[in-house]
């Protein structure tokens, strides 16, 4: 190739005007024909070229012959619990086994607290009936009293009803008691605080002078002790006919006459209600 473009930058170099005459000396160069030369002889053999590269994979083969059969395997692991079956029918019943070895002995019948336990009962519904009488008897009318007043030995009952002193008393000894004997300071104030709360100013209460004037003594004929509550001046025996005794809201005594009507004041013994 180098050869032939050489030859044709001769030819464009022929075909510039030959007014210069520099071009004109060259022109005897431009005759000088270039031609390739002989064929030389075979050269040596070349040294062995380096590997070429994997070719494409080719089809899949036919199916080979089936193999021999391998060696028998280790045996598995267990497998699940499987679910519950179903019950079974019941069997039969077995045979009647030996007696058993006899008990220790039991405790002894209890019957005798039992007894005792009723029987405290029983003594229990007596007192209460023995009560209940009492009540019975002692407020015939509630609406004559104003409820009852207790010392440790003694139940005082307020009566509103206007007795003479005798009739009172009976009233009282009809309830199954007598008239009030105060003999203490407390039990005096027990029942003047009774008086008062029931608003009354005066009532009778077991003294009198009945048997023997100036002689008083208590309803049940026991004579009269250190104890008194006699109200200043009294008592006086006024118009000679004062042998009963009435106790005032303040708790003092004044003899008066017994045939006058007022309240009064009963007293029940606690061991005979
Ligand atoms: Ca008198
Ligand atoms: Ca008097």
């Amino acid at each position: 190739m180098k050869s032939g473009l050489a030859l044709i930058s001769l030819a464009f170099l022929s075909l510039v005007p030959s007014g210069h005459p520099q071009q004109t000396a060259d022109d005897a160069c431009s005759v000088q024909i270039l031609v390739p030369g002989l064929k030389g002889d075979t050269g040596e053999k070349g040294d062995k070229g380096a590997p070429g590269r994997p070719g494409r994979v080719g089809p899949t083969g036919e199916k080979g012959d089936v193999g021999d059969k391998g060696q028998k395997g280790t045996v598995g692991r267990h497998g699940k619990i499987g679910p519950i079956g179903a019950k079974g029918e019941k069997g039969d019943s077995g045979d009647i086994g030996p007696p058993g070895p006899s008990g220790e002995p039991g405790l002894p019948c209890e019957c005798s607290q039992l007894r005792k336990a009723i029987g405290e009962m029983d003594n229990q519904v007596s007192q209460l009936t023995t009560e209940l009488k009492f009540i019975k008897n002692a407020l015939p009318s509630p609406a004559a009293v104003a409820g009852v007043r207790e010392t440790d030995s003694k139940i005082y009952l307020l009566v509103k009803e206007e007795r003479t002193y005798v009739d009172a008393q009976l009233s009282c000894q009809g309830r199954g008691g007598t008239l009030a004997m105060p003999k203490d300071e407390a039990t005096n104030g027990l029942l003047a605080a009774y008086l008062a709360q029931a608003g009354l100013a005066r009532v009778f209460i077991g003294i009198n002078d009945l048997d023997r004037e100036g002689a008083f003594v208590y309803a049940d004929r026991s004579s009269m002790q250190t104890f008194n509550k006699w109200r200043g001046g009294e008592p006086n025996n006024a118009y000679d006919e004062e042998d009963c005794v009435e106790m005032v809201a303040s708790g003092g005594w004044n003899d008066v006459a017994c045939h006058i009507t007022m309240h009064f004041l009963c007293e029940f013994d606690k061991e005979h209600v």
